[in-house]
């Protein structure tokens, strides 16, 4: 029958020129679908007469069958061609290089604070911590500073409002706490964040300090010296360093050195040290007659610049990262 073979082919060309889903389910009712061609046909298989029916039957049914396969061919076309599509514009090139893990690094003073620290305790001293805000009593008074000193003057220490509290200018606050809770024999550091009105290329009003004590029974200045000297060498990783005890004054030390390093042709200033002024040792009730003890200050921001070779402290507490990536 023409009209069959004619509907068939004109159905196959129209599935094969689709791509796109719904109009090939829209195409799938002009021939299957209820008032479709083939529906049609087999809805007149009534006006046939009876002997051919079978043949004709047959044959319609044949038709949808072959069109149901077409229009699964299209479908699982129309879909391979969205997938690739899809796999296309959602490219992903496994050969690029990571974005990282973005991972921090220590601040350079941090490191040397972390230094200092380890090596300390490998010489057997304890690290202790205290408030950065401190009474008068504490910062100036139990350390046998006179009530005229200029250290004390609103000139060179930050004070707060309430008339009561400073920012410490040194960590020795520390260690008066720390001897008011313990008893001899002490041996500890005492590092942290200082405060003082300054501020140019070598100085900043919030620096770093390490302060350390050794009180005991039988501690001389040989102990001071034998101790920083050691520090010295192994801090800069240098056996044949100079260090020099060259005299001076400090309130709370007597007798007082500052400890000077060979560097270059000439010296620089490491810190400052001396044996525990009997006042100090009097003022958290240590018996000055029976424990004597040294105690020092160095400066680990300048330890930090004379490692690395850093020519101006600012540079510490700008936080540019461009400078900071360097230590890490
Ligand atoms: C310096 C000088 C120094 C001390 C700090 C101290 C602490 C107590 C008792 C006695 Cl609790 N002394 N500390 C002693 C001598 C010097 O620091 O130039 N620091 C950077």
């Amino acid at each position: 029958m023409h009209d069959l073979d004619a509907i068939v082919n004109e159905a196959l060309a129209l599935f094969s020129g689709i791509d796109n889903a719904d109009q090939l389910e829209q195409a799938k009712a002009r021939y299957l679908g209820r008032a479709g061609a083939l529906t049609e046909l087999l809805k007149g298989l009534g006006k046939l007469p009876p002997p051919e029916r079978p043949a004709m039957g047959s044959r319609i049914n044949a038709a949808k069958t072959q069109l149901e396969l077409a229009l699964q061919e299209q479908r699982e076309k129309i879909q391979a061609r969205m997938l690739d599509a899809k796999l296309a514009e959602e490219t992903l090139d496994v050969t690029l290089p990571g974005r990282g893990l973005g991972l921090g690094g220590l601040h350079p003073v941090t490191r040397t604070m972390e230094r200092i620290e380890a090596l300390f305790r490998s010489l057997g001293f304890a690290v202790a911590d205290g408030p950065e805000i401190e009474t008068d009593y504490y910062n100036f008074t139990a350390l046998n500073q006179p009530e005229n000193h200029p250290a004390r003057s609103m000139h060179d220490t930050f004070y707060l409002d309430d008339g009561k509290h400073l920012l410490r200018t040194h960590t020795s606050p520390i260690q008066i706490r720390y001897m008011e809770q313990h008893r001899p024999p002490i041996k500890i550091i005492a590092p942290g964040r200082v405060y003082r009105v300054d501020s140019d290329a070598t100085h900043s009003p919030m620096f770093h300090q390490v302060e350390g004590l050794w009180i005991d029974e039988h501690i001389t200045f040989a102990d001071l010296k034998g101790v920083l000297i050691d520090f010295l060498k192994r801090f800069f990783e240098r056996e044949d360093l100079g260090v020099r005890f060259r005299p001076s004054f400090f309130p709370f030390t007597e007798p007082s050195a500052e400890i000077d390093m060979s560097f270059g042709a000439g010296w620089l200033e490491m810190g400052g040290a001396g044996m525990v002024h009997p006042n100090v040792l009097r003022n958290v009730a240590i018996d000055s007659e029976r424990y004597q003890g040294f105690a020092f200050g160095l400066g680990p921001d300048r330890l930090t610049m004379l490692r690395y070779g850093v020519n101006d402290l600012r540079l510490f507490f700008e936080n540019d990262l461009r400078f900071l990536k360097q230590f890490n």
